[in-house]
């Protein structure tokens, strides 16, 4: 369409005439159009379009009819191929569309025209019929010639007609400048602090000196005031900062806000309620990621599914998995168990952790001084299991534990009793797409040692925990336990391939002492072995210095057995020095927590916030949780409560990274089936998940052309693509409902 592009023409003018305030480019850089034919004027070469697609020009646009009845976006679209990107680039991306009826939505996108159809830039915005104009930037994470424009316009029930016009993609402007937008500078947990818990906030500011500070209550009278304290330059965000203390208060009630500095809080409440609900929807977040059943709408309004994975097209189904070829002769069933993440790929070691944590966030509500078992007990999660007796939170567990048993290898062949790595996609899939979608092949990986040793070491504890409900599952987890913990022992050093991650995630992991170490120690829990005690003893591991500033993880896992050995009653020789350690890893991450001014347990080397830095934060809680425990000092029960403000929203980009929770919140976590920001239709993560959170790799092309250069806390942004920051995984949320039970239990 011609009048536009003058439009375009005269804002180039002004831009040589230096009259506007848009960042000019860099020297040298010229901006070049890369599409051919964006305006339509007389052809719509060389645009192509997908078989059941209709297109031609109409008003000086591309007008298409769509189909109905489509499964994927990509099943109907437009495009142009042949676009050659250069890595580091930045582009800006632009259009007008429109569409008909009212409300449909284009999955727009910058990727590769060949396999395996990568994409570098996607936004799909919904459509008026009137329409509106659409302008991004980007950076080009790759070279290629092979670089494509496209349109995807199916998934839709019903026709529609898709009309775009003025599509360019221009070459050589000047990187976007992202500026988050974080709010009030007052940062406090924007969920609740505990009656009779720390209450603490951080102030962002270029004062140099105190300054007073109020909390309001909700009808804003001054219940409360202070001064605050000056803290310098905040190494984790480069800011300049004070903290604020207002514990001294303790009324219950709700929306109170802090005022300090001319800035006013985000609103919060001081109490309990919030955690008994983040107790509950942490751990009913594992129900809405099993595969191999339907997800019942009664149970999870808004969440309902078909059964993921079950041979039923066009999935493949996991009733029969081969091997990648080469690595076995035979298929198993490997149907059930939790997806990991966002993807659909299922994974021992990362199941390991998760089952460990949840079980072991249910064993400390058996044991512990302020434990409350009951609230996680039958009819509390609303899962199918709901009403037989059996605390819910096992009845979740188990839906992986029997996944995890399938894994292991057969009788019969040498590595009889080891553990298949993983199960996953033959290739890559895109977003969003739900499980019981997925057409990809499905392969097991080769069995690794530290797969069997995750087997090993949560069958067994499975083995004293469900022994109560069911005796001969835990007989049968016990007898797994043992054949793994043998076959690692005859295989120690089968590590699963850094290379292996076409499909779905490596998990791989070359230094295996520790997870010989956890399982030994939880074989010796549950049987009282002397074999098992002596290999714990023997463990260079047992007494290490374990608790290191990045915390503990699915690769990581000594302190899964430290802290089990320092809280199940057991006749271990030596039980008070394993106590003693965990209570002197506390005191450092109380250490770390006291030094930091936005109150975190957490300050990794070189302010390098790692892949998943929000369960590390409660990693390192749930050590200093447990040193509450063994020990009852209130300063440690403080430091893990208070550990729980950052990551509601105490931080530098002012969000609460759990879904549902604070009035600011990560709802856009990287998934193929909570995938709301791309198809409207499906729902955000249910409330109760965390996003990974800070990542200063930034692994992803999306957050590479948002956050370069950003520092430690800058590093998330809360896009769906963004799946080095902004990921939700069942070994994160497992921390949070360890946390939040926690929590909860010390209203
Ligand atoms: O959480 C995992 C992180 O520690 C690894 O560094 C990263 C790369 O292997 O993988 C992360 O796990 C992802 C997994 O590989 C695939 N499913 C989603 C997981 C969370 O992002």
């Amino acid at each position: 369409m011609k009048r536009r592009r003058t439009t375009l023409l005269t804002l180039s003018a002004l831009l040589a005439a230096g009259l506007t305030a848009l960042p000019a480019a860099p020297a040298g850089a010229e901006e070049v159009e890369q599409l051919k034919n964006g305006t339509f004027d007389s052809t719509t070469d060389p645009w192509w379009t997908t078989g059941n697609v209709t297109a031609g020009l109409s008003d000086g646009q591309l007008c298409a009819d769509v189909p109905g009845g489509t499964a994927n976006p990509w099943d109907a679209a437009v495009g142009q191929n042949d676009i050659a990107l250069v890595k580091g680039e930045s582009y800006r991306f632009s259009f007008t569309a429109n569409g008909s009826p009212e409300g449909h939505t284009v999955r727009a996108i910058v990727g590769l025209s060949a396999a395996p159809y990568d994409t570098y830039f996607e936004v799909t915005p919904e459509l008026s019929v009137s329409g509106n104009s659409y302008s991004y930037t980007f950076t080009s994470p790759v070279d290629t010639p092979q670089g494509q424009v496209a349109f995807q316009a199916g998934g839709a029930a019903d026709a529609w007609r898709f009309c775009m016009d003025d599509a360019s993609l221009l070459g050589g402007v000047p990187p976007e400048v992202y500026e988050p937008d974080t709010g009030p500078r007052v940062r406090v947990n924007q969920v609740a602090y505990l009656p009779a818990g720390p209450k603490n906030a951080t102030l962002v500011t270029d004062a140099g000196g105190k300054l007073p500070w109020q909390l309001k209550n909700a009808a804003g009278t001054v219940v409360a005031q202070g001064w605050t304290v000056p803290r310098g330059t905040d190494a984790s965000s480069a800011q300049n900062v004070h903290s604020i203390d207002f514990g001294a208060y303790r009324k219950q009630g709700k929306d109170f806000t802090l005022v300090a500095d001319g800035e006013v809080s985000r609103p919060f409440d001081i109490g309990t309620a919030a955690y008994e609900r983040l107790r509950l929807d942490a751990v009913k977040y594992y129900y809405t990621q099993r595969s191999g059943i339907a997800i019942r709408d009664d149970l999870r309004p808004g969440y309902a599914r078909p059964a993921g994975h079950v041979d039923v097209a066009p999935n493949r189904g996991d009733g029969a998995v081969p091997c990648q070829p080469g690595v076995c002769d035979y298929a198993l069933d490997v149907t059930g168990g939790w997806y990991d993440a966002g993807d659909h790929g299922k994974y021992v070691v990362n199941g390991g952790i998760s089952v460990w944590e949840l079980l072991s966030t249910y064993e400390r509500e058996l044991l512990a001084r302020t434990g409350e078992s009951e609230r996680l007990g039958d009819g509390t999660l609303a899962i199918p299991e709901s009403g037989n007796k059996v605390p819910d939170i096992l009845d979740e567990v188990r839906w992986e534990l029997e996944f995890l048993l399938k894994m292991q290898v057969p009788e019969g062949g040498p590595l009889a009793g080891m553990a298949h790595h993983k199960i996953h996609d033959e290739q890559w899939t895109g977003l969003p797409l739900l499980p019981s979608d997925d057409p990809q092949k499905r392969e097991l990986h080769p069995p690794s040692t530290a797969a069997t040793l995750n087997l090993a070491a949560t069958a067994a504890q499975a083995a004293r925990l469900y022994k109560p409900y069911d005796r001969q599952f835990a007989a049968k987890a016990l007898a797994a336990a043992r054949k793994a913990w043998s076959a690692a022992l005859a295989h120690p050093d089968r590590y699963a391939s850094e290379s292996d991650g076409i499909g779905g995630g490596t998990y791989a992991d070359n230094n295996v002492t520790d997870e010989f170490y956890w399982a030994a120690a939880e074989l010796y829990l549950s049987t009282g072995e002397r074999e098992f005690a002596d290999r714990v003893l023997n463990s260079p591991v047992h007494t290490a210095d374990i608790f290191g500033a990045l915390g503990y993880d699915w690769a990581r896992t000594a302190a899964a057995a430290r802290l089990d050995l320092a809280t199940v009653p057991s006749k271990l020789p030596g039980r008070d020095k394993v106590r003693q350690s965990v209570v002197k890893g506390a005191d450092r991450y109380l250490a770390t927590l006291k030094a930091q001014p936005y109150g975190m347990p957490y300050a990794p080397d070189g302010n390098l916030y790692d892949w998943g830095s929000n369960h590390q934060i409660l990693h390192n809680a749930v050590v200093i949780a447990t040193a509450y425990d063994i020990t009852g000092a209130s300063k440690y029960r403080d430091g893990a409560v208070q550990s729980m403000d950052y990551l509601f929203g105490r931080n530098a980009l002012n969000i609460s990274y759990v879904t549902g929770y604070g009035e600011v919140n990560s709802q856009n976590q990287h998934a193929r089936w909570y995938a709301h920001q791309l198809d409207p239709s499906q729902p955000h993560p249910p409330s109760g998940t965390l996003a990974g959170g800070p990542n200063s790799s930034i692994q992803d092309p999306y957050a590479q052309s948002k956050l370069q250069g950003c520092v430690g806390q800058f590093c998330y942004i809360d896009d769906i693509q963004s799946w080095s920051t902004n990921e939700h995984t069942i070994n994160w949320n497992s921390a949070l409902t360890r946390m939040a039970s926690f929590v909860a239990d010390q209203g």
